[in-house]
């Protein structure tokens, strides 16, 4: 592909930035009164509303001739065909495989990857329902209560988030657990008011190596023998889901009760695979398969569906507008649900690791700005505390607010004042509060008129804030599947469009092996490592207080 900002479309956005810049959104909705019924669309269960971005037809006309001029028609289907697109590291990208519930077959170098695919889904199922019904049970006879995921990073983030907002559909058969950290406190609060003889350890880790996971796995062990004395206990109380099986079994861990995952399967983008077995311990196969489902129907959505009606394309757009073409480099994930509470961590790690990048599929470095600093929290407890900085700071930040029309644990009089706040909010951001405005308030306030001079400035809102509204019918375990595909396919679109490989993480690959080279200058009584000038002056500093505190 051609340098993109050569490209006929690329040249032509450039040049309605300054417009772009200087027109209030609000002018837009008084220009065009048909705004919201052109940018808002529905893909399964979820309505997206684009309205309140800093668009018209002509910016929207050279965004989508942008993502046909870049190929993303071409690198779409090579993605789902099972293309090794992931060149960096030789690797098809075939997650869609994984919840591919029309079993349609997937050929990766001539096999069908959907036989593997449904083996591992059977043996996932036959798990799940020998622990959730008892079958399965401890070195002592008990029945399995608890499960405690020890991972980290892709291995840990999408089942966290999973079942922790899809707990309304839970029953309480089995409670789950995650250990991610490498600081002992995490695994020691878990593991203290736990019952060995119940507990189910699943040990996730696609390369089996992950100092953290393989670090807690061990600790874990040790914990089960302090009360069962017998290694046997293990293959009762653990399992494993990796890619490398000669690790897991030198682990002590049963071919039996090892789950497979593929290296097509990138670990931000693995829930859907074995990885999501805390999900489907928690909430039952059959709605983990609802899970898989949902994004199923986004994955055919993103591929049938012409660019200016598809979700996804949509929505990668308007933060390719506001980020590399306006400047707005972070961008603030806003959940009005509670239960999604881990969305904007998750999202964090799919986006700024697969787009995080900057040199182009070719190693060119871009000139351009690639992935946003994606951060966020739950929107209403943000209300009280950095909306501040949303509302009046200087820099400007583009926001997906994430809301349902219907509560998944109703409770009469909450669900309608949790709404009125979201609706506020985009309304808030994109309006802001004028002068006038500001000065009529303070009047009939009673104000004199040196008072209000005083104070104007320091209450009137610019607005012009651009927001995403998506609105769930309900955060069932199959619109949330569809919302996770939703934004997959995003960051997809995006890192085709800035030319990147999406599917790579180097950067993460080179904290594994840093803190390799320093663990054994930690551990030895003499400095031996050479560091520049502020590392090795911390590592003695520590090192000589670690011995007074001892003292
Ligand atoms: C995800 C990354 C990274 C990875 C963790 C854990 O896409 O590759 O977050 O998932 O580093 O790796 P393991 O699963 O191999 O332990």
């Amino acid at each position: 592909m051609a340098n993109v900002t050569s490209l006929k479309a690329w040249q032509s956005l450039l040049t309605r930035t300054e417009q772009a810049q200087q027109t209030p959104i609000k002018a837009l909705f008084a220009q065009d009164e048909a705004r919201f019924q052109k940018y808002s669309l529905q893909a399964q269960n979820i309505l997206l509303d684009y309205s309140k971005n800093p668009v018209d037809d002509a910016t929207l006309a050279d965004l989508l001739a942008l993502v046909k001029e870049v190929g993303l028609d071409n690198w779409r289907d090579r993605m789902f065909h099972g293309d090794r697109i992931n060149a960096t590291e030789n690797r098809a990208v075939l997650h869609t495989a994984l919840r591919n519930r029309s079993n349609t077959p997937v050929f990766l170098d001539g096999v069908n990857v959907m036989d593997a695919v449904n083996r591992e889904l059977a043996r996932i199922k036959n798990f799940v329902n020998a622990v959730r019904k008892g079958r399965w049970r401890g070195y002592s006879g008990k029945r399995i209560t608890d499960v405690v995921n020890i991972g980290i990073g892709g291995s840990d983030l999408g089942p966290r988030m999973v079942t922790q907002a899809l707990k309304p559909y839970a029953d309480d058969r089995i409670r789950v657990h995650f250990v991610s950290n490498v600081d002992g406190v995490e695994i020691a609060n878990t593991l203290r008011p736990l019952n060995p003889e119940r507990v189910l350890f699943v040990v996730a880790s696609k390369t089996f190596t992950t100092s953290e996971t393989m670090t807690n796995a061990q600790t874990a062990r040790n914990w089960l023998m302090s009360s069962a004395f017998d290694e046997r206990a293990v293959a009762k109380h653990f399992v494993a889901v990796s890619s490398n099986e000669a690790a897991v079994k030198a682990f002590g861990i049963r071919p039996e009760n090892s789950f497979q995952m593929w290296d097509w399967v990138g670990g931000r983008f693995s829930l859907w695979s074995a990885i999501g077995l805390p999900i489907a311990l928690q909430l039952g196969f059959k709605q983990f398969e609802e899970l898989l489902s949902g994004a199923h129907e986004m994955d055919l959505h993103f591929r049938d569906m012409p660019f200016e009606r598809n979700a996804p394309v949509l929505l990668a757009l308007m933060t390719l507008w506001n980020s590399t073409f306006l400047g707005r480099h972070s961008q603030v994930i806003l959940p009005y649900d509670w239960p999604l509470q881990r969305f904007a961590a998750y999202l964090q790690q799919a986006e700024m690791e697969s787009n995080g990048k900057s040199v182009d599929r070719v190693g060119e470095r871009v000139p351009y700005t690639t992935g946003a600093v994606i951060w966020g929290q739950l929107g209403i407890d943000g209300q009280h505390a950095f909306y501040q900085y949303l509302h009046q700071s200087n820099t400007v930040v583009p926001a997906d607010f994430i809301g349902s029309i219907e509560s998944s644990t109703p409770v009469r009089g909450h669900h309608e004042k949790l709404m009125a706040n979201f609706f506020a909010q985009t309304e808030a951001l994109m309006n802001g509060i004028s002068a006038e405005e500001v000065a009529r308030e303070l009047a009939g306030q009673g104000l004199s008129e040196q008072e209000i001079e005083r104070l104007l400035p320091h209450k009137v809102h610019q607005g012009n804030r651009p927001t995403n509204t998506l609105l769930l019918k309900r955060l069932d375990p199959r619109t949330l599947g569809a919302l996770i595909a939703l934004y997959e396919h995003k960051i997809f679109v995006l890192g085709v469009i800035w030319n990147i490989c999406s599917f790579d993480q180097w950067g993460v690959e080179l904290g594994k092996t840093l803190a390799a080279r320093i663990l054994p200058e930690l551990q030895q009584a003499q400095n031996e490592g050479r560091h520049d000038g502020s590392t090795e002056n911390l590592i003695r500093y520590f090192k000589q207080q670690r011995e007074k505190l001892k003292s």
